[in-house]
């Protein structure tokens, strides 16, 4: 399978189960779970290639997108769909990033971090990690650095999802700073 055919099938996966499980013929329970067997057969069929191929895809991504247990899947992030993620209890960093684009900077020195099509804000967990979100946004992103201890000292949740996705409701500017 090639590196092309590989994130054609990752992108349809996770737009899936994070966006349009409805399109798929996909059935997400609340918390964000669907049959894994289903998801294989629909990307399979759709692009013609193995089953075990599909599984691979899904078990061995390098972000830890997805998640599978008991004969299910769910995307661990990204979810523009209405889903209840149960909280992890992983430790958190003190501090973690942000890449945007600067053209979104002064709307959000004013308002802070906010999940805008998605269910939550994404955060990063290394400066090399938030460029790289943030060039899908702009050639030449801004790095935020984000308090992350002072937010949850004031009972702020930040969850980790994924390999090394943090999520949260909202960053108020006040825990913000560019680096
Ligand atoms: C910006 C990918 C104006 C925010 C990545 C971002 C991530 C504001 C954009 C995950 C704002 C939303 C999510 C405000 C936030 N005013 N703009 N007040 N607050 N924004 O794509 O974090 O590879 O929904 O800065 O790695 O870029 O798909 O979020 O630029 O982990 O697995 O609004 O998706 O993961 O953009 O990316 P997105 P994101 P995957």
């Amino acid at each position: 399978l090639n590196g092309s055919t590989r994130r054609q099938v990752s992108k349809f996966l996770s737009g899936a189960l994070r966006h349009f499980p409805d399109d798929a013929g996909l059935d997400l329970d609340d918390a964000g779970w669907t049959t894994l067997n289903t998801v294989v057969d629909r990307a399979s069929e759709k692009y013609g290639i193995d089953r075990e191929a599909v599984e691979g895809i899904i078990r061995t991504d390098p972000k830890g997108r997805f998640e599978v247990d008991d004969g299910r899947v769910r995307a661990a992030y990204g979810h523009s769909v209405a889903v209840d993620l149960d909280s992890g209890g992983t430790p958190v960093p003190d501090t973690l990033y942000h890449g945007t684009s600067p053209d979104a900077l002064v709307s959000i020195r004013e308002e802070g971090l906010k999940p805008m099509s998605r269910q939550y804000v994404h955060l990063s967990e290394s400066v090399d990690d938030a460029k790289e979100v943030g060039s899908r946004h702009a050639a030449d992103p801004v790095i935020l650095q984000i308090n992350a201890a002072p937010m949850q000292a004031d009972g702020q949740t930040i969850t980790k999802r994924g390999k090394s996705v943090y999520t949260t409701d909202h960053v108020p500017p006040r825990y913000l700073s560019e680096l």
